[in-house]
């Protein structure tokens, strides 16, 4: 345990519903159950995103960021969001595979680990655009803490295309 709380961020995605419910449900729950991990004091609205990075046709995603308010360390944090993946029936089926929950670590504080579990900040963030639209939302003055830049710079590099607001983060309605 850490003495005091560091933010971290984490990314999550779902494309996939299961009988727990839609690609909406997955992130509700996913956040209630954070609250296990931390607390989570901001989210961003939800996106609706093109797959990335994925071989032929696959489900459009629903894309959200939190901020989580946490005192465990990044190997804790990863095992505890691979924990709560698994409660909400996440089935791993593949690199890239549709899913009904992905729960990832994108930034805690200024650790930066390079282990073979945990990667942190995740090494694909600054590349994806469903992650840095949510991400600039609630944290555009934030600094990469490897890249040295802002999260709305890196956006700026990346670009918006294939991701649209779909609705607002649900502590906000
Ligand atoms: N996650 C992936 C691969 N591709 N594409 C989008 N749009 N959103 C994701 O969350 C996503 C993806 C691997 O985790
Ligand atoms: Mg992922
Ligand atoms: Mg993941």
């Amino acid at each position: 345990m850490r003495a005091r709380p560091v933010t971290a961020y984490i990314g999550l995605g779902s494309n996939l519903s299961s009988q727990r419910g839609d690609r909406n449900r997955h992130l509700e729950l996913a956040l209630e159950a954070m609250n296990s991990a931390g607390v989570v004091a901001e989210t961003s609205s939800v996106y609706e995103t093109e797959a990335w990075g994925v071989q032929g046709e696959q489900p459009d995603y629903l894309n959200q960021v939190a901020a989580l308010e946490t005192e465990l360390g990044p190997a804790k944090l990863v095992e505890a969001m691979l924990r709560i993946e698994s409660e909400i029936g996440r089935v791993r089926s593949g690199r890239y595979a549709p899913r009904t929950i992905d729960l990832d670590v994108l930034l805690l504080g200024d650790v930066v680990v390079d282990g073979p579990g945990v990667m942190i900040p995740h090494p694909r963030l600054h590349e994806r655009a469903f992650v840095l639209v949510p991400l600039a939302e609630i944290a555009p003055d934030l600094v990469h803490p490897v890249i040295g830049k802002t999260i709305a710079e890196l956006l700026r590099r990346v670009g918006r295309t294939g991701v649209k607001q779909a609705g607002p983060g649900s502590s906000g309605s």
